[in-house]
């Protein structure tokens, strides 16, 4: 039986600092119906897609950022998703600002949830690699403080078992995320066949400018090869577009085990890129190629880490 689960990539265009939870859950709501009637099992939201993506502004007061964050999943604002998710039989990916209080204390991080078809959220997960800088750096034409805003994300990668129309191993990632190659690794040793992914990505890059006409072919590539190095499907979903002066790239995509663009947005605003995934398609990788078992070498790249191998000592 062919374990096919169809998902959306659901690109948002750009939220405004004024635009409210319920607007943008609108948006969103709009984005799930228009996904249900071609079909699909799953829609993909980008990271932090309930805001404008906040970390582009260093700001003082902590009830200002604050502000940005969801302090209960599903909240007020949210539920509504969730009810979607019930009434259409449709999962979906929604990345955000989480406000946790564990272990007696306030919790911050860049969160991201897998909600079923049931409405059950069935996965989460806390962004690891946090880019940018946490201290107010004037000289950029904007911030990128998630290292201020965020604390480092502590679930690790953990892949999970779940049902979209057919049942599956599904991982998560958020963001720069997408450009370490242990990000893949770490799902791809738990056999995982599809991997979520929401992004925030602007066009200008401050301690790089000379990079910022590859920020296409960077985010393509690092996806291509995530995906075909572990066999997985890789979806990856932009909030885009001209958000509160900074350009956000779109180029929201859907790669295949084989490491092919199967689907891909145009635009730079709200728009679905579809595609009928194949979950058994990732064994004509996961037992040739990159068959872990027969064809990776763990000892020897141990040796070399801890310095016993080709490199040199300090
Ligand atoms: N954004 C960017 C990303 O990794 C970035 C940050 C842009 C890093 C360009 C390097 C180059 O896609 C987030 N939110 O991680």
């Amino acid at each position: 039986m062919t374990r096919i689960v169809t998902v959306a990539a659901a690109q948002l265009g750009p939220i405004a600092r004024k635009d409210t939870r319920a607007q943008v859950v609108e948006r969103m709501l709009a984005l799930m119906r228009q996904a249900k009637s071609h079909g699909c099992d799953l829609v993909v939201f980008p990271e932090l897609a309930l805001t404008t993506f906040f970390p582009r502004w260093y700001f003082e007061r902590q009830e200002e950022i604050d502000a940005f964050f969801e302090r209960e999943m599903p909240g007020p604002e949210t539920q509504r998703l969730f009810d979607a998710a019930r009434s259409l039989e449709l999962g979906f990916y929604l990345g955000y600002a989480e406000l946790a209080n564990e272990g007696g204390r306030t919790r911050r991080f860049n969160t991201s949830i897998l909600v079923d078809k049931t409405g059950r959220i069935v996965g989460k997960y806390r962004k690891i690699h946090l880019p940018g800088h946490a201290e107010h750096e004037p000289w950029r034409r904007f911030q990128h403080l998630e290292k201020r805003y965020f604390e480092v994300g502590d679930l690790g990668f953990p892949a999970f078992r779940a049902s979209f129309g057919a049942e599956g191993i599904f991982g998560m990632a958020i963001c720069n995320d997408r450009r370490w190659s242990e990000t893949y690794r770490i799902l791809g040793l738990q056999a995982v066949e599809v991997i979520l992914i929401g992004y925030n990505t602007p066009v200008h890059n401050p301690p790089a400018p000379e990079h910022d006409a590859l920020s296409h072919f960077h985010n393509e590539l690092v996806m291509q090869a995530g995906a075909y190095q572990n066999g997985t499907w890789v979806v990856g979903v932009a909030k885009a577009g001209n958000e509160e002066g900074v350009e956000q790239i779109g180029n929201s995509i859907v790669v295949a085990p084989s490491g092919e663009i199967v689907a891909a947005c145009t635009t730079t605003g709200d728009e679905l890129a579809i595609a009928r995934c194949d979950l058994d398609l990732c064994a004509s990788y996961k037992n040739t190629t990159f068959n872990f078992a027969r064809h990776r070498e763990p000892a020897q790249y141990r040796m070399i880490v801890e310095r016993k191998g080709a490199i040199p000592p300090d």
